[in-house]
């Protein structure tokens, strides 16, 4: 199995390490998160390091994963994502078994996609996005780079959702309309396009 190390070892991290379990492709070999928490461990994991220990892992030719979930922006993760590139390093893909992902789709490099969820014929998923528990991408759909699709979303046929854009838990969106970028959707909102 390849190596994998997490960045950020909080509450997403927690549902990140359960589908990379079950998808088997990679063995954690430790997470990143902030200094004082070095030491501790989540789900058996340990924090083994700080950001600043990117650069050594990548000498190794280790996997990592941006595990820091994004709620209110996108921020740190596309910060994290440009020191990982900028390093070198090599960015896993993650897909839980029990996705489905339509051979008419594309899912982007360092997209994490848990279980449950969907990505129909013709959608395409970005770099970087959380395709959270359950969501439904449907077909044509296109889910920009640094997107949260959450738990339980449905993203409907044709919708663009635009670079940084939060949809929440339970939020459904008309068909064939756009978000704008870094917009946040509402959880449990039906998304019409229009403000
Ligand atoms: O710059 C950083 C950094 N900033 C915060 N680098 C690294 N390596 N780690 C960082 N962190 C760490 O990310 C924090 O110290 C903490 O351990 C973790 C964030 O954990 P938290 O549980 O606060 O949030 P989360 O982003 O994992 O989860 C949120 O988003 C998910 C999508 C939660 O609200 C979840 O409920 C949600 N499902």
């Amino acid at each position: 199995m390849k190596k994998l190390i997490l960045i950020g070892g909080g509450g997403h991290a927690k549902s990140c390490i359960d589908v990379i379990e079950q998808e088997g492709k990679f063995s954690i070999v430790g997470i990143l998160d902030k200094e004082e928490l070095v030491g501790e461990k989540v789900l058996g994991y340990e924090i083994i390091g700080t950001d600043d220990d990117i650069k050594e892992y990548v000498e190794l030719g280790w996997y990592f994963l941006i595990s820091v979930g994004q709620i209110t922006s996108a921020q740190l993760r596309m910060k994290l994502f440009k020191k990982l590139k900028d390093a070198g390093a090599k960015i896993a893909t993650v897909v839980s078994p029990r996705a489905y992902i339509s051979k008419h789709a594309k899912v982007g490099e360092g997209t994490v996609v848990m279980h449950d969820a969907l990505i129909n014929a013709g959608a395409e998923v970005a770099e970087s996005c959380i395709i959270n528990t359950k969501a439904l991408i449907e077909h044509d759909a296109h889910i920009e780079s640094f997107c949260h699709i959450s738990t339980a979303a449905v993203i409907n046929g044709g919708v663009r959702v635009s670079e940084g854009t939060f949809f929440g838990s339970n939020a459904v969106s008309k068909e064939y309309v756009s978000t704008q970028k870094n917009d946040f959707i509402k959880a449990g909102s039906i998304y019409k396009g229009e403000r």
